[in-house]
């Protein structure tokens, strides 16, 4: 095989590989009226999706105003995609003493 070509190989292969890497999904549990895990650590590009386990009605809504999903009630999930490196506190809005953050490096 010609050296380029396998160079031409192994750079698709590192593109594909750096998108799948991208693109993750980290998943957060409400329950117990925690958010479970308190700090979730994402990378740049990657989606937060909030899902309420609660009987209770809960929302993930930041601080800075920067998401909100919006009441969620038992068993519904929302997506928030986080494209910007930051340390994001939120909290729920029916109940403010539940609170976490995200970190997105
Ligand atoms: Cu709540």
């Amino acid at each position: 095989m010609p050296s380029i070509f396998k160079s031409i190989t192994a750079t698709a292969a590192v593109i594909l590989f750096a998108g799948t890497a991208q693109a993750a999904e980290i998943k957060v549990d409400i329950q117990g009226f925690k958010f479970k895990p308190a700090q979730i650590n994402v990378s740049v590009g990657d989606t937060v999706a909030f899902t309420n386990r609660d009987g209770a009605p809960h929302t993930a809504s930041a601080v800075d105003g920067s998401f909100e999903t919006g009441t969620l009630s038992k068993g519904k999930s929302k997506s928030i995609a986080f494209d910007s490196a930051g340390t994001y506190a939120f909290f729920c809005a029916i109940h403010p003493k539940m609170k976490a953050t995200v970190v997105v490096k």
